[in-house]
């Protein structure tokens, strides 16, 4: 029987990846996003490229019953979830603390960590009657140290840090593996999102240097869930050969 990825965010970027990748090492796979056309053209594409079977769940991972119904609500061949990838997530604005927007903060603090919260609960009662199962969820290099301007995203990803830590503990008893990610500047949607469309500033971040790119992280995260049963990477950073923490870079 194939094993089954649940992956959150993959409409672009390292969630997209990460749908080729554990599809062409042949899991089959439950795709969440909000933009559901995407989420269709994925699935197609993932069963005419590998004939992976995909199961769409596209819900708002901030709406915590739309999580819940749409979770609860999975057939039961669908519900022997063998790892979840919380990756849904975003970067609203790079604003001083005292000029940013409440709105863009609310947002992040809903996505990027009530939606980790909702998302692994909702799962978690799947796995625990399993006995097994691997949540990776991807924080950010921000997560380990902030930066000017970047406020509430590096805290929304430090509780990612400190949620992954708490969880890693608790499911010990379950056998149940957490690993946290935490890559540094990876060109994907992700600035265009934080620069709300703004694709001209959006490329300004990657300039200089050769940033990450989304199949990058998607290799780290799909060689973090191929190790052996008895192995669990805890928390892995990993950044460019040019960035050295969340504000040195070596530009040419
Ligand atoms: P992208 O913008 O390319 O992808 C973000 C994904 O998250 C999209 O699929 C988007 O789907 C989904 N998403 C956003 N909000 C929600 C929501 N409320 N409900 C469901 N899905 C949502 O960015 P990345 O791939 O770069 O980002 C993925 C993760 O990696 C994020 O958590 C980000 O913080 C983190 N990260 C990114 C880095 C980078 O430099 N790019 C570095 C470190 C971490 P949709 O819009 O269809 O809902
Ligand atoms: C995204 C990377 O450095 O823009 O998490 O915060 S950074």
């Amino acid at each position: 029987m194939k094993k089954i990825v649940f992956i959150t965010g993959a409409t672009s970027g390292f969630g997209e990846a990460c749908a080729h990748t554990f599809a062409a090492n042949g899991y089959n796979l439950i795709l969440n996003g909000r933009r559901e056309e995407r989420l269709k053209t994925l699935q197609q594409t993932l069963q005419q490229q590998y004939n992976t079977q995909s199961y769409l769940l596209p819900f708002d991972v901030q709406q915590q019953s739309s999580v819940f119904e749409s979770i609860n609500q999975l057939p039961d061949e669908w519900r022997a979830i063998d790892i979840l990838i919380n990756n849904a997530g975003l970067a609203l604005g790079r604003d001083l603390f005292q000029d940013a927007s409440l709105d863009d903060w609310n947002q992040m603090i809903d996505t990027n960590v009530k939606g980790v919260l909702y998302v692994s609960k909702a799962v978690l009662p799947f796995m625990i009657n399993n006995k097994k199962g691997h949540i990776i969820n991807v924080g950010s290099i921000a997560g380990k140290e902030v930066y000017e301007r970047g406020n509430v995203y590096c805290a929304s990803k430090h509780a990612v840090d400190a949620i992954s830590k708490a969880m890693r503990i608790d499911l010990l008893q379950h056998g149940i593996k957490v690993t946290a990610i935490h890559p540094g500047a990876a060109e994907t949607e992700f600035s265009i999102v934080r620069f709300k469309g703004n694709e001209d500033t959006a490329k300004t971040v990657y300039q200089g240097y050769q940033p990450l790119s989304a199949q990058d992280v998607a290799d780290i995260i799909y060689y973090t869930a191929s190790l052996p049963p008895h192995v669990c990477i805890n928390d892995l950073v990993v950044t460019c050969t040019q960035q050295a923490n969340s504000y040195h870079f070596n530009k040419k």
